[in-house]
């Protein structure tokens, strides 16, 4: 299999900074180390991470919505292609020599207006015993004289289309006589006596001698009179006739009108449409324009997308589709949430603070330099998931890293990292639903299905006057996708504290996670910034403690 496709790069969905910034860092190492890795995202990028993307000049990487096979994935470069004018003979003659099965036929123009195929050709062939619907056929002059390698004695009106019917003439003259008619296209052998201008006074359109043989000059006088065609060809009588069939032009045997695809279909979609119709060949179509042919064969086994995982390991938490994507690496700094993959991959997981510490390392122990664009990206997101170094998740690692990136970056690092921190904090024109799903993560944990979300702010009140408005739309969305339960840490900055909102059942676990009063909707947890390490494991201890009981 050869591998043109590039290796994606990507985040988890609802992509907080160290998702994009990580994706960046780490594609960047991977081209470096002269691999194809694009970076990519799951989502829409958050205002924290645009401020660090526009004030180092980065673009947003690409948007992955799902790692589905479609029809893009198992397109073949068709680079043959015939036009509708073209002749039979032509057609086998490209199919052979590019072993071809099937073919899109075009128009002039290019535009895509059928397709033909090998059986379509063999079709034709049994049926063109019967020689003389040629005329209905729209067989052109010229393609005969080309089939025929026919030297022009005497040239009649070029790029008509033939009207009679194709006669050998042959036997008695009487017999030919009475076989022959006007506008018939007739094909003779050296003949000596007067059947050759017998012929020409019948009327007919084109008089074709076999073998080289002689033409006489009354032939010719005559036949210039009666602006008909005189050729002589070198094959025999037999061939001539058979290569004559051949001139038929594809337009007559394709398959007009032919069930296309476009790039972005989904290969899931398109089977039922390939199994009602069951063509071996499809074109894919782009904006009208033929890009390519997917094959039946192929559908069975399209090559996976291949990804890189950074900053999550947990299936809920991946880009949609990624059970058909092959995984080839996880980078990540989070607990294992139950990975499962088919082969051997490479996974580098560190308990630090953020994704982006082990990507900036790995440049470093590779001996690859990180350009000042990139540094600041990953600064970024250590600053992002540490909180400028005051979440409980920090170690003196991530913050070592982050000095050296600052001084590549060429920012000061205080001064940088409250202004990113700023940028994210407000809540601005955010809706109850967007505040609801901010840095959303799916959870789960023993049975439960839960949802996490965190916004982390300079001003916690901001949120906190609409937070009927956010459980409400909690609750909503609990009932909608089917969580056990919504949660939303609300994380103030300054104080280093969260308000944990919650929505669903069992209620009774925010009490036992955080041996807190959780009558209402909301628990106070001073001290409390990291999800991962101080919401996600008090819950999962509580289940178990629940579960015992
Ligand atoms: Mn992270």
């Amino acid at each position: 299999m050869n591998h043109t496709k590039p290796i994606y790069v990507t985040g988890h969905r609802n992509p907080d900074t160290d998702s994009i910034c990580s994706a960046i860092g780490y594609a960047h190492l991977k081209q470096a180390l002269g691999e194809n890795a694009v970076p990519a995202r799951a989502g829409k990028i958050n205002a924290e991470t645009k401020y660090a993307l526009e004030h180092f000049k980065m673009e947003q990487p690409l948007l992955l919505t799902d790692l589905y096979p479609r029809v893009k994935d198992v397109t073949l470069e068709c680079k043959i292609v015939v036009k509708q004018h073209d002749t039979l003979r032509h057609l086998g003659e490209v199919m052979r020599e590019h072993n071809l099965k099937s073919v899109p036929v075009t128009d002039s123009k290019g535009t895509l207006v059928g397709i033909v195929s090998v059986s379509d050709l063999a079709k034709r062939y049994f049926q063109e015993l019967g020689m003389q619907n040629l005329a209905d056929m729209r067989v052109r002059y010229r393609d005969i004289i080309a089939a025929t390698d026919s030297k022009v004695i005497v040239s009649g009106e070029e790029g008509d289309t033939i009207k009679g019917n194709v006669r050998i003439a042959a036997g008695s003259i009487k017999t030919i006589k009475n076989t022959i008619g006007e506008n018939d296209i007739v094909i003779i052998g050296d003949r000596h006596d007067e059947t050759l201008i017998d012929c020409v006074n019948q009327g007919i359109s084109c008089l074709i001698v076999s073998n080289n043989g002689r033409v006489p000059a009354d032939v010719i006088e005559e036949g210039e009179k009666k602006g008909m065609f005189v050729l002589s060809t070198p094959y025999d009588t037999y061939t001539v006739a058979r290569l004559i069939n051949q001139c038929v032009p594809i337009r007559r045997i394709m398959h007009p009108d032919p069930v296309c695809f476009k790039p972005m279909d989904l290969l899931s979609d398109i089977k039922g449409t390939m199994e009602s119709t069951n063509y071996r060949n499809y074109p894919v179509l782009e904006n009208g324009r033929l890009v390519g042919l997917v094959s039946s064969d192929q559908l069975m086994v399209p090559e996976r997308e291949r990804v890189i995982l950074v900053d999550h390991n947990e299936r809920g938490q991946a880009v949609e589709g990624i059970e058909e994507a092959r995984v080839l690496e996880i980078i990540d700094h989070h607990r294992i949430g139950g990975v499962q993959t088919s082969e051997p991959i490479y996974m580098h997981s560190e308990p630090v603070g953020c994704t982006a510490t082990i990507v900036a390392n790995m440049h470093w122990h590779r001996d690859v330099d990180i350009p000042p664009s990139i540094a600041g990206l990953l600064l970024s997101a250590i600053i992002s998931d540490t909180v400028l170094f005051k979440s409980p998740t920090c170690t003196p690692y991530d913050k070592k890293t982050a000095e050296r990136l600052a001084e590549i970056a060429g920012v000061d690092l205080q001064e940088y990292g409250m202004a990113l921190l700023k940028a994210g904090s407000g809540i601005g024109d955010m809706t109850p639903q967007e505040i609801v799903k901010n840095d959303l993560k799916e959870f789960n944990i023993g049975d439960y299905r839960i949802i996490v979300s965190q916004i982390s702010v300079m001003d916690p009140k901001e949120v906190m006057d609409i937070e009927p408005k956010l459980i409400e739309t909690m609750h909503e969305l609990c009932e909608k996708e089917g969580f056990d339960m919504s949660l939303v840490m609300v994380t103030d900055i300054l104080q280093e504290a969260t308000y944990l909102l919650y929505s669903g059942s069992p209620k009774t676990l925010i009490g036992e996670a955080f041996k807190k009063d959780a009558s209402g909707t909301h628990v106070y947890l001073p001290g409390v910034m990291s999800r991962k390490k101080q919401i996600i494991p008090p819950l999962s201890e509580a289940v178990k403690r629940i579960n015992n009981n």
